[in-house]
């Protein structure tokens, strides 16, 4: 008979296609202060946990786990903290989509503005009358722009280092072009992408390694979206949704660059 005690009860939903495995109860008790304090120790000594919680048998390689803590924060109704194959993330948009849709099904909340702790700040999301949830990220920049690196096969690329909640190398122009049926390609070039600018020492603004990167390509629907991107994220996966960090990191570059004013709307599609 199975020992209860050691149960772990996820709950799994996709944001447009990317899966997010919320635990909702069962895992041990690690010592939880901030979202970001709760993240080192998961990384530091929960690796067994985040293996078993994602990898195979019981995940595979694009889900993305959502722990659902407590938050210390009287204005949040809750606290996350996100992880994928490889390891600890920092922010997550479409798992913070996740995370609202199955608070809803817990019966935990309803309609309205939300907030929740992250490791990189607080995200306010709202849960709309027709069930769909929107998000107000944490503060997004731009870091640098044009930044050029030299690839084996595709010589000198440029792109912009931007913060989204995650940092992202964002290329448009170079590379493979941005469709489904270019997958591998665009894996295998945005990898080469990411060694490359950890071998030239290229970071993001407070040192941290530039573990996403995001090629733009026109939309395959002008009439629905402005942009089709891919992303690919830590641990070799790429996002099957648009990306919502990504985004947030793509927006913040149109910004900066005076190609989109406050207020106005961008609509982003993903790879799928
Ligand atoms: O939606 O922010 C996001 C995200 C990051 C990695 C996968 N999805």
């Amino acid at each position: 008979m199975a020992d209860s005690s050691k149960n772990i009860h996820v709950i799994d939903s996709h944001t447009a296609g990317e899966p997010t495995r919320v635990v909702i109860d069962g895992i041990p008790d690690f010592g939880v202060g901030t979202m970001a304090e709760a993240r080192e120790q998961f990384g530091k000594h929960c690796d067994w946990l985040r293996t078993s919680l994602l990898s195979e048998p019981r995940g595979f390689e694009a889900m993305v786990g959502a722990l659902l803590l407590d938050s210390k924060d009287p204005e949040c109704e809750a606290g996350v903290i996100f992880f994928n194959n490889k390891g600890v993330l920092k922010g997550c948009l479409h798992g913070t989509m996740g995370l609202v849709k199955t608070l809803e099904h817990m019966g935990r909340i309803t309609h309205g503005v939300h907030s929740i702790e992250t490791p990189v700040g607080i995200v306010k999301a709202e849960l709309l009358q027709d069930g769909s949830v929107q998000v107000a990220n944490v503060p997004s920049h731009r870091y640098l722009s044009d930044v050029e690196i030299e690839l084996q096969d595709y010589g000198a690329i440029r792109g912009d280092i931007a913060w989204g909640g995650n940092w992202f190398y964002l290329i448009e122009g170079f590379g493979p072009e941005v469709k489904y049926s270019n997958v591998v390609e665009l894996s295998r070039f945005s990898i080469e992408v990411m060694h490359k600018l950890e071998k030239s020492g290229l970071t993001g603004e407070d040192g941290s390694k530039v573990d996403h990167v995001e090629i733009f390509g026109p939309p395959s629907d002008s009439a629905i979206a402005d942009s089709k991107n891919f992303v690919m994220c830590p641990g070799g996966e790429y996002d099957r949704s648009p990306c919502g960090t990504g985004t947030s990191a793509k927006l913040a570059c149109l910004h900066d660059s005076g190609k989109l004013k406050e207020g106005e709307t961008w609509r982003q599609a993903g790879i799928l």
